[in-house]
């Protein structure tokens, strides 16, 4: 049984990281990275949780008071047990910890890092909403059209105050401060809609500060590209 218990922690332990995706341009899947991370993460704190638990109420109800005149004594450990009692369960769920926070900092990194070949939008948040340029030249409020399966790299700024760019479906986050130039990168696997949101605190209408992400076919996409972007005199 305890074997088996160990076994089963191991394998959700070292389970593999996410893999690449398909329909993302080759690029990491940023987004079930969060996903698989986020369910390790509770996973792990479960089965921990729940093991801890179990011999913490075997504990009480094996050295519990059986009569009401009972006097307790002491369990006599070695220092030895004691040290093991103390700093085993403690490594246990620390090394997890660490395990987790290392593969946090991998997807991190790969989330900070813009694949090769990724198609550059700007977007500058004002109050309220999102100013959005194609590097055609096309422009386009709250609407943010990309072709699927392509990574696509958001170049923020602001115009007034803080705001923070958040596409809650696809996980990604980030701050558009003015004077600065900041960004986050996407890739949106299959056509559809997505929630933009702004996620930092900027005046009365923060709340309705919202657009949305319009993942098309590249042709389709194309094609509106063409027919927004200005004709040049
Ligand atoms: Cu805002």
């Amino acid at each position: 049984m305890k074997m088996l218990m160990r076994l089963t922690l191991a394998a959700l332990l070292f389970a593999p990281a996410a893999a690449l995706a398909e329909n993302t341009g080759g690029a990491p899947d940023i987004t079930e990275g969060w996903n698989h991370l986020w369910r390790e993460l509770m996973i792990d704190i479960t089965v921990i949780g729940v093991i801890f638990a179990l011999i913490t109420v075997y504990l009480l109800i094996k050295y519990r008071r059986r009569r009401s005149d009972e006097e307790g004594k002491g369990v006599k450990l070695t220092q030895l047990a004691s040290a093991g009692w103390v700093f085993i369960p403690a490594f246990i769920f620390m090394a997890d910890d660490i395990f987790l926070a290392a593969k946090n900092f991998e997807l991190w990194n790969k989330m900070r890092e813009v694949p090769e070949g990724a198609y550059e939008v700007k977007v500058e948040g004002f109050m309220w909403g999102w100013d959005i340029t194609y590097p055609e030249g096309a422009t386009a409020t709250n609407e943010l059209r990309v072709p699927v399966g392509k990574p696509i790299k958001v170049s923020l700024t602001s115009r007034d105050v803080l705001h923070s760019f958040f596409i809650p479906d696809y996980r990604v986050k980030w701050d558009a401060v003015p004077g600065m130039n900041t960004y986050l990168w996407f890739s949106g696997k299959e056509a559809g809609e997505h929630v933009i949101t702004c996620a930092e605190y900027c005046g009365t209408l923060h709340s309705s500060m919202y657009g949305k992400v319009i993942v098309m076919p590249e042709a389709e996409f194309e094609e509106w590209l063409k027919a927004n972007t200005p004709k040049k005199s």
